[in-house]
């Protein structure tokens, strides 16, 4: 029997860190190679600095450590890549390009791409985004999204690489801080809130966008990776959806907890982008497929958030104390 040696892009990124975690429960610490370009100051485990523009080193990575599955998520957001738009196609274009090319020449046995509602734009359906829709996205991020969707797709039918996708939502999780996205905001707002201080969202009050609790996110993309590769009928990237909230309705929700809780609203460049992507998402094909099925909506994610953040806090302050 062959064990599965994991190894992961973007391991320090919002979600790469929670799923680091989940394989290393699933696949024990030794067969899950975290990498990424900065090692954080509290990495506890092993870690592997990589660069994804440089192929060899992936290679090298894949062969040291003997590595069968490639979970892929270095990738620069929505927000930050309108800062550096050609350096952000290089990372997320270049990047997947090295993954896919070195996965197939070292016949690594299953590839996971994330995609992004991102690949939307203003011609797409905004309800109910169908899985096959017309997508024509205005940022850089979007592009590269769409376009490494259908590398995928060329990587699955011209070489039989299994290789699978999901298009996340934002995504909301109080193990770690996103970076760079328009979907950010779902999260700092529930720290300003436990922290007991106002929150600037710098999206209008009524911006409708869709989200995912990081619990559903990871189980959901373990699922996908779990399934029989003859229940994947889609190789660029699925539909995946839980919820769909605007910023007055989180802030409602939080306010059910923590009365007091104040929002203003000063939108910035980031405001286009999120109107330029989907409100809601079918997800039916992913259902159907392999059985997905979202088990938090706004309600049971806030009282989760708020509980986990509120210990976490605690814990912190109980450490400055002793320090
Ligand atoms: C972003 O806001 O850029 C990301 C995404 C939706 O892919 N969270």
């Amino acid at each position: 029997m062959t064990k599965d040696t994991i190894l992961i892009t973007g391991a320090n990124g919002q979600i790469g860190s929670v799923l680091t975690e989940a394989l290393r429960q699933r696949f024990g610490e030794d067969n899950v190679i975290p990498t990424d370009i900065r090692k954080l100051d509290h990495h506890v485990g092993h870690f592997e600095f990589l660069n994804v523009l440089e192929a060899d080193h992936i290679a090298e990575l894949i062969d040291r450590h003997q590595v069968t599955q490639i979970y892929h998520l270095a990738a620069i957001l929505s927000a930050k890549g309108e800062q550096a738009p050609l350096p952000t196609w290089d990372i997320n274009m270049k990047g997947l390009l090295n993954i896919l090319e070195v996965a197939r020449e070292k016949k690594i046995a299953k590839v996971f791409n994330p995609s992004s509602i991102a690949v939307f734009g203003t011609t797409t359906p905004r309800v109910n985004t169908p899985q096959f829709t017309v997508m024509e996205p205005t940022t850089v991020y979007g592009i590269s999204k769409v376009a490494g969707e259908l590398w995928c797709q060329y990587f699955h039918t011209r070489y039989g690489l299994d290789v699978r996708s999901v298009r996340y939502p934002g995504i909301i999780g109080y193990q770690s801080l996103p970076g760079g996205g328009t979907t950010d905001y779902a999260v700092d707002i529930y720290h300003k809130a436990i922290l007991g201080q106002p929150y600037e969202c710098f999206l209008k009050e009524d911006t409708r966008l869709p989200m995912l609790y990081m619990d559903d996110a990871i189980r959901g993309t373990l699922e996908l990776m779990d399934a029989p590769a003859d229940r994947i009928s889609i190789r660029t990237s699925y539909n995946l959806s839980a919820m769909s909230f605007t910023p007055a309705e989180i802030s409602l929700e939080i306010r059910k907890h923590i009365p007091d809780f104040k929002v203003s609203y000063q939108p910035d460049f980031r405001q286009a982008i999120a109107d330029s992507w989907t409100q809601s998402i079918d997800d039916s094909h992913a259902r159907r497929d392999w059985g997905w099925v979202p088990k938090y909506d706004l309600v049971s994610m806030t009282e989760d958030m708020l509980v986990h953040l509120a210990e976490q806090y605690a814990v912190e302050k109980v450490e400055k104390l002793k320090s």
